[in-house]
């Protein structure tokens, strides 16, 4: 299903900690991506090689998680709108990357978990909006996936 505007304002009523400091939770994100699937590690090769201790305080990691979660606070303050904003996001992830789609839903529940864990105020409602919201998200890179034809 695709987010209502009201769920982008529900989500985004709740943003600012992720706003104000998107390196410390993109960090957060990737650390328990990689735990809970190993496999995403090896993705990108900068990760892969590195045993745990050296995913802490990795300021690549941090680098890169802090993408995925201003990707997400532009995505959100626009409301989904304007397409071309996970263009970029989508190429890089296609062509330089190579990333199945598969590990935008894996990625999109670790970031479900860990918003939901940290910040708070998040009830049902607001829950329900940000699952919602995370599946436009990944929609619409599935669809930049389509058009460069990259078929994973
Ligand atoms: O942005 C970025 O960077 C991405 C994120 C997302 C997408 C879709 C949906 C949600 C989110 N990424 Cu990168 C992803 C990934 C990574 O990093 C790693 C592994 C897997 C996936």
């Amino acid at each position: 299903m695709c987010a209502s505007a009201a769920e982008f304002i529900s989500v985004l009523s709740f943003w600012g900690p992720l706003k104000a400091d998107p390196k410390s939770y993109g960090e957060v994100v990737l650390q328990r991506l990689f735990e809970t699937k190993p496999d995403s590690q090896k993705l990108f090769p900068k990760f892969a090689a590195l045993p745990k201790e050296q995913l802490q305080n990795n300021p690549d990691l941090q680098a890169h998680g802090g993408i995925v979660l201003c990707k997400l606070t532009e995505f959100l303050q626009d409301g989904g709108q304007d397409k071309k904003i996970l263009k970029d996001l989508a190429e890089s992830h296609a062509k330089q990357h190579k990333i199945p789609r598969v590990y935008f839903q894996i990625i999109s529940d670790v970031i479900f978990e860990v918003v939901v864990e940290k910040i708070e105020g998040f009830g049902t409602d607001a829950q329900t909006a940000l699952k919602n919201v995370l599946k436009t998200f990944q929609t619409q890179m599935g669809e930049f996936y389509d058009e460069l034809g990259f078929d994973d």
